[in-house]
């Protein structure tokens, strides 16, 4: 056996940690973190080891399966396509092109070729139902940054590492080593900002790891960060403490938010907050007064009741105490590649309600409908009815809300295409799946991640292991997916689709990596990022405004979609007083050995204790005459789950909280270790028309439900 070790980064999740990786070619031996990459610094999580188990999985399927009935049958990768694509166009030509939709989840976004290929399909299809994961992620973060600074691309980042205060609302970094904030080694940072003597504060319904940790923790009722946020506000503009600095002169509408913040003083919203009007009094002076500081919030502060209002004014937090675009305060990066002018070849300029989604009316972003438009738009019918799916790297019976309702409406298809390394709950109901190679089998710039990292750094990684025989990588799987949908076209579209593959083709991922490296504003090149296999570092954060903000210079403090929502978030002011309800609400929970619900067939992270329980405050369970260990019922407006209890103080009462991903024990899979690991699915009981009504995104936390023991 002739073992090699080679370096590369971990593409699970988004800290894209740097990797030492021992092989023979075909298999990998051993995986650890590397010490020597800028960004991570040797550290390594427990999937990230657990890579060599995806990479070596038999059930991970590497040539293109053809579902007949529940029989599936092993195809050749040229048979394949050319089916998919014939019942694609079919349809198409049938129905229109509306009666394709396409499904885009999380992993697509972990490399360069997919990402940058994915969108030659889009645009090949023609469809106006392109459903993207990040409406039930970051949607309200890309929204927010498009109305604030003209650009979705323009996110600001926590510069962690030299911040002297850090509020964090609805985030966990220690154990999902953050998110639209690249950091891995977090626990490493925050202890290095706590010795510099900064501080950092949580705000959640659960007291986290983050939150066991930091400095101080507050628990907050689902849902409200807005009010929470905006009493904050309300204090700094009462106490004459709002002082922007040098963005005051591309501040626009300053004036007005005094009297739009003016209900929400921290006495009128603490009830329905839950942290007393003097705590949050103090915590935003103590963010005011600190040298530097940022508040940013994620899953918890995005994908619940008033998403996009609570991401704004985190915003506004930071502006207006003049820590935006600041040494450690919340800085927009500056990467090898640069995401803003890269979005606007693609023609994703981060424009909002063109259109709207033919059942519900939810609105359009970048091109995109949120995802709680999926199911109703199969279901229904009508012009635009959609009649076939494509799903590409997601998974969403178990990732979207009301999964089974999903299942239900993709059983009902004439047509379905997964793109997908494994046959799970979702690709299951398939009729064709079309499996890419996988991972280290593949080149590998995470160029959307490092564009949300800590520090700037880049790290090129070419493929290390060999790709199953025949199979293709995700970008030519879309690609040639596209190329022959047009073939069946005919006509123009024809010829347009053969020529716009044949350039694709010819500059392909590389190709146009290096025109990007070239055209960033680090100009860093290819061959030095491959003469470098560690990795690049380029520096701490630095400033970039006003120039990031393109024509006008101007960041619009209320854009008009928040200025318009904010009636509904007083609203909640007004329910404060009202009793509390039998009813509790559902929280989600991220784990270190989960990732999403696609790495549960490896035996390392799922062994030893059941990682898929509801955790919930022991005086609720006391009510319900409930103990741990115990399995309970939880129950929403559209769904029932059966699962065990542990009973903490952690968590607030009131809240119960439950890991997502879960739920392996449907039929026609072929996941091996998950299905003895099955757990039950979160989003069997969230409830799909839960959203924010602003953005469209899913409300994910906060889903209203009761408890009660199984057999009662
Ligand atoms: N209740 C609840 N629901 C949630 C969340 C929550 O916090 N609570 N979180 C949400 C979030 S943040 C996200 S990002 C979504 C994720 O939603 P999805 O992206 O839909 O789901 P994942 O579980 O990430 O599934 C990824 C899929 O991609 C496949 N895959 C992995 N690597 C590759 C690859 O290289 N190529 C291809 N073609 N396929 C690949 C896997 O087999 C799997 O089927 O879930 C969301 N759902
Ligand atoms: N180990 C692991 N790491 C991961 C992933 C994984 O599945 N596993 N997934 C990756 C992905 S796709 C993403 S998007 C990121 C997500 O990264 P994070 O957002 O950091 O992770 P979550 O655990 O979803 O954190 C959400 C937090 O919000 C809290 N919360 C719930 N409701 C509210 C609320 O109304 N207000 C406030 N203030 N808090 C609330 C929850 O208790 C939880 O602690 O993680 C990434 N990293
Ligand atoms: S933290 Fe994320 S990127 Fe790092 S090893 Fe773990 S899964 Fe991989
Ligand atoms: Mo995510």
């Amino acid at each position: 056996m002739n073992t090699r070790t080679d370096h590369s980064f971990c593409m699970l999740c988004e800290a894209i940690c740097g990797l030492v990786v021992e092989h023979d070619g075909q298999r990998v031996l051993s995986v650890r973190g590397d010490a020597e990459h800028p960004l991570s610094r040797g550290h390594i999580c427990p999937k990230g080891v657990a890579l060599a188990d995806v990479q070596n999985d038999p059930d991970r399927l590497r040539r293109p399966l053809r579902r007949r009935g529940e029989h599936w049958q092993e195809i050749g990768w040229d048979e394949a396509l050319d089916e998919a694509a014939g019942r694609i166009a079919e349809i198409q030509q049938r129905d229109g092109d509306d009666a394709v939709g396409l499904y885009v989840g999380n992993p697509t976004n972990a490399s360069h070729s997919a990402f940058l290929f994915l969108d030659l399909l889009a645009t090949s299809l023609g469809t106006r139902d392109r459903f993207p994961a990040n409406s039930v992620d970051a949607l309200p973060r890309l929204l927010t940054s498009s109305l604030l600074y003209g650009r979705q691309t323009s996110l600001p980042i926590p510069d962690i590492d030299r911040s002297d205060f850090l509020l964090i609302l609805g985030a966990n970094p220690i154990v999902s080593n953050g998110s639209v904030m690249t950091v891995p080694d977090v626990g490493r940072r925050l202890r290095e900002l706590r010795k510099r003597g900064g501080r950092w504060v949580v705000v959640d319904p659960r007291r986290t790891e983050s939150a066991a940790v930091a400095d101080e923790h507050h628990f907050i009722r689902p849902g409200t960060d807005a009010l929470f946020l905006a009493a904050m506000l309300n204090t700094l503009f009462a106490e004459q403490r709002i002082e922007p600095g040098r963005l005051e002169a591309m501040l626009d509408g300053l004036d007005q938010l005094p009297e739009l913040l003016s209900p929400f003083t921290p006495g009128a919203v603490e009830r329905a907050v839950g942290i007393e009007a003097a705590t949050i009094a103090r915590l935003a002076r103590d963010f005011a007064s600190a040298p530097s500081a940022t508040c940013y919030g994620r899953m918890g502060t995005s994908t619940q009741e008033f998403g996009t209002l609570a991401t704004w004014l985190i915003d506004l937090l930071n502006i207006l105490t003049g820590n935006l675009d600041r040494p450690g305060g919340a800085m927009f990066t500056t990467p090898a590649v640069d995401l803003g002018p890269l979005a606007s070849l693609l023609g994703q300029v981060g424009e909002f309600e063109r259109w709207r989604s033919r059942v519900s009316g939810l609105p359009e972003f970048n091109g995109e409908l949120p995802v709680a438009a999926l199911a109703e738009d199969i279901e229904t019918a009508g012009r635009g009815q959609i009649r076939a799916l494509i799903t590409h790297a997601g998974n969403p019976v178990l990732s979207l809300p009301n999964g089974p309702r999903l299942s239900r409406a993709f059983e009902g298809l004439d047509f379905m295409l997964s793109i997908d390394v494994y046959r799970n709950e979702t690709s299951r109901h398939a009729h064709l799946i079309l499996p890419p190679a996988f991972g280290l089998e593949q080149d590998a710039y995470p160029l959307v991640y490092q564009a949300m990292a800590v520090r700037n750094t880049a790290q090129y990684a070419p493929a290390i292991l060999e790709k199953p025989a025949g199979s293709l990588e995700d970008w030519e799987v879309v690609l040639e997916l596209g190329r022959r949908i047009g073939a069946q076209q005919g006509g123009l579209a024809r010829w347009q689709a053969q020529l716009q593959a044949a350039v694709a083709r010819w500059i392909g991922p590389s190709g146009a990596l290096r025109l990007l490296l070239r055209l960033g504003p680090q100009s860093v090149s290819l061959g030095r990022l491959r003469r470098e296999p560690h990795g690049v570092d380029l520096g701490p954060l630095e400033p970039r405004l006003p120039g990031l903000l393109g024509k006008g210079r101007h960041i619009c403090l209320i854009p008009e979609p928040m200025r318009r929502d904010l009636p509904r978030l007083a609203q909640k002011l007004d329910g404060a007083g009202r009793a509390p309800s039998e009813r509790l609400l559902l929280i989600g929970r991220r784990t270190l050995r989960s990732n999403n619900s696609w790495m549960h067939n490896c035996e390392r992270l799922v062994s030893g204790r059941n990682r898929c329980v509801l955790l919930m405050h022991p005086d609720d369970a006391q009510q319900r005459g409930l103990v741990a260990g115990q399995r309970v019922v939880v129950e929403s407006e559209v769904g029932r789950i059966e699962v065990p209890l542990d009973v903490s103080d952690e968590m607030m009462p009131g809240v119960v909280s439950l890991p997502h991903g879960w739920g392996h024990d449907r039929p026609g899979t072929q996941l091996r270790v998950a299905e003895l690991h099955a757990g039950v699915s979160m989003n069997d009981a969230v409830d799909d028309a839960g959203i924010d009504a602003l953005s469209g995104t899913s409300i994910l936390n906060g889903v209203p439900g009761t408890v009660e023991a199984r057999d009662s």
